[in-house]
């Protein structure tokens, strides 16, 4: 499905079980690289959605430094844990890019998390797509054109729902209008007490 040129959704590309063996892979990411909380630079005022990564580079975002990508955990030190073959199984099939991703951003939602509208400049590559996998609760995603204040439109994206951005569509201002209280399939315990939904972005960076 394509309402937008450079967008393509793909309703319900995961089934059930691969939806929850992917949600136990991000539990066992989070568990040797934590979530922490990004802030904005300059203001540092922190954001409501909580990250981690996996794969050779992670975003991150603090006031001191601002938005950048780093081979290493800001808190632990260590690297990021490799991004789970089923994920890259999900690029090969739906990124149509020569490369494999370089970076899995791990975004997780509590039930009041939201994400303002921003467009997605800090890779190096603007050529290769985003591919974005959802998990757990729906939520209603925004996204408008590569200007800010132009019109946008918003849609509901499901657990198991993988989006690709592509072409005009890669600058795209977009962003997440709220959580909306579904009776998803429920996300593995031990992952974070509050996480409601989980979104998983694929990127390339360098
Ligand atoms: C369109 N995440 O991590 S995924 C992000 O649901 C981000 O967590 C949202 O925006 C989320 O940066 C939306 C869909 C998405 C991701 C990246 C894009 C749409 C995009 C980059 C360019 C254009
Ligand atoms: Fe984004």
């Amino acid at each position: 499905m394509s309402f937008l040129p450079g967008v393509i959704l793909r309703r319900g590309f995961l089934g059930l079980a691969e939806q929850q063996s992917l949600s136990e892979e991000v539990a066992g990411i989070i568990e040797r690289a934590p979530l922490y909380t990004c802030r904005m630079p300059r203001t540092g005022k922190p954001m409501s959605v909580r990250m981690t990564n996996c794969g050779t580079f992670g975003w991150m975002s603090d006031k001191e430094r601002g938005y950048r990508y780093d081979r290493r955990h800001p808190f632990t030190g260590e690297q990021w844990p490799d991004i789970p073959p089923m994920l890259l199984d999900i690029w090969t099939k739906t990124a149509n890019y020569p490369k494999p991703p370089q970076a899995c951003l791990v975004n997780v939602y509590g039930a009041h998390a939201r994400m303002g509208l921003h467009q997605d400049r800090d890779e190096a590559d603007l050529s290769a797509p985003i591919v974005s996998v959802s998990l757990g609760a729906d939520c209603r995603f925004r996204i408008g054109g590569s200007k800010r204040g132009g019109v946008t439109r918003a849609f509901v994206l499901s657990s198991g729902d993988v989006l690709t951005f592509g072409g005009e569509a890669r600058l795209a201002y977009h962003g997440v209008d709220k959580i909306l209280p579904t009776v998803a399939p429920s996300l593995p315990p031990g992952l974070s007490g509050d996480a409601a939904r989980i979104n998983l972005t694929l990127r390339r960076v360098e």
